[in-house]
């Protein structure tokens, strides 16, 4: 990122700089797609574009365009590591909406019939090993 689209303080650019660790599932040279530490389901991914801007609101068109492009990439490989029954693409804006991190960014969400999930999770920490391990499984099936 041009330090014009980075922020010191952010915690995903954080993550994009190596400061904070993270289970990489994909990177190039727009995206950098890495599990939830707080899953609302096992294989949840995060996307998030190389451009800091707070939500969907104030992110330049190419840069939505290439994060849900990084999010079906990392669907498909969901898909194909998880099978899963459905998966939900999922973008939140402003605090309404309970947006908690302040850097565009889309989440990939594996589905179960009648697994229960509702809107309102609740942000719970994930087993890093079972995270860890999910991380390599769909690393591996990115196109
Ligand atoms: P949202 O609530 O839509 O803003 O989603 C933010 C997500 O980011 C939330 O599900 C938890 C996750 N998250 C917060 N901090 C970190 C972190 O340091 N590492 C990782 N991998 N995920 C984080």
């Amino acid at each position: 990122m041009s330090p014009a689209n980075h922020d010191d303080e952010c915690i995903f650019c954080k993550i994009l700089r190596g400061e904070i660790p993270c289970f990489k599932v994909y990177e190039d040279d727009d995206v950098l797609a890495f599990m939830d530490v707080n899953p609302v389901a096992p294989g949840h991914v995060l996307v998030i574009p190389k451009h800091h801007s707070r939500d969907i609101l104030e992110t330049p068109p190419e840069w939505v365009g290439k994060a849900f492009a990084g999010a079906g990439r990392v669907a498909r490989a969901v898909q194909k590591s998880l099978a899963p029954d459905g998966i939900n693409i999922v973008q939140a804006n402003g605090p309404g909406a309970k947006q908690s991190v302040f850097h565009l960014h889309v989440h990939v969400i594996p589905r179960a019939m009648d697994d229960g999930l509702t809107m309102n999770w609740e942000l719970e920490p994930g087993d890093m090993a079972a995270i860890g391990q999910l991380a390599e499984k769909i690393a591996i099936n990115v196109e």
